[in-house]
């Protein structure tokens, strides 16, 4: 019988009590502008599940993941009614987390949440870049007639007068080629990646970002083979390894401010995606310590 706790990586009392925890696991378990299959609002408790089965140690970097505390936080219970109602309450309850000192890693739900999320670091942090990692820009003024999609949530960012790094590009609506054209954001894309043969493109990404870098990872950025729970699977995408390196190339030099893990959307019988963004978000918390 399983008897783990039910929360992010299935930790006892003492490593996941709030008040003595460093991080902060907030599943936000949203997703009413999704455009083609709905469901990552499934996606937090099937990434918390998944995490239950996650190792505590890391043999790379030779240390437990779980010894700073990890609390997870009760799911945000989602306005449906008013998408910008939904990031107001998404940005108060993490401006808390991040005011009580936590790392706080967000558990999605659709890609509009980070929105809520990088304005509440913003009120912490003057200046930090955002390394977003998607098969998608997301940089489109509105989508569906709404500002708040998930499909507009990094042209949102920018609006806030923060920079973005987009890594594993691979599907851009003209729009935004336009769009990008007139700025100046780097964008690595997945073609780039898996096909140049070198790791140029982590140098690249890292010397584009600033010091203190917050990272929001669409689940889609992977490749659909290792990562297929996802909205819209586009072919061609990221592998684990990329993945890794760049975060582990990121975390050696630079401040990692939070998180944010989205877009899971579970297929029932079929756990590789939820399993994947679990050690994910593991991994970030490891690295950080
Ligand atoms: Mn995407």
């Amino acid at each position: 019988m399983d008897t783990l706790p039910f929360n992010f990586l299935g930790l006892e009392k003492e490593y996941s009590d709030y008040a003595k925890s460093q991080y902060a696991i907030l599943p936000v378990p949203y997703d009413a502008t999704t455009s083609y299959r709905s469901g990552t609002r499934e996606g937090p408790f099937a990434i918390i599940n998944a995490s239950r089965q996650v190792e505590l140690f890391d043999p790379i970097l030779g240390r437990e993941i779980h010894l700073p505390g990890i609390a997870t936080l009760e799911p945000l219970e989602p306005d449906v009614s008013c998408p910008e109602k939904n990031i107001d309450n998404i940005f108060k309850a993490a401006r808390k987390i991040v005011r009580d000192g936590k790392f706080l890693i967000a558990l999605g739900g659709e890609h509009s949440i980070t929105q809520g999320l990088i304005k509440a670091q913003k009120k912490r942090h003057k200046k930090f870049s955002v390394l977003h990692i998607d098969a998608h820009l997301d940089m489109r003024d509105k989508w569906q007639g709404s500002k708040f999609s998930h499909a507009c949530v990094i042209r949102r960012v920018h609006e806030l007068g923060i920079e973005t790094v987009s890594v594993g590009i691979r599907n851009t609506s003209q729009e935004e080629f336009s769009y990008l054209k007139r700025n100046n954001y780097t964008v690595i894309t997945a073609e780039q990646i898996r096909t140049s043969g070198t790791d140029d493109w982590i140098d690249q990404a890292i010397l584009s970002l600033n010091r203190k870098v917050y990272i929001t990872i669409d689940i889609d950025g992977f490749d659909p083979a290792i990562a297929p729970a996802v909205g819209t699977p586009e072919p061609g995408g990221l592998d684990w390894y990329d993945v890794n390196k760049l975060l582990s190339r990121l975390a050696n030099s630079y401040s990692i401010i939070g998180a944010d893990i989205v877009e899971v959307l579970p297929i029932s019988g079929q756990v590789t995606t939820e399993f994947l963004a679990a050690k994910l978000a593991a991994k970030i918390i490891v690295l950080t310590q």
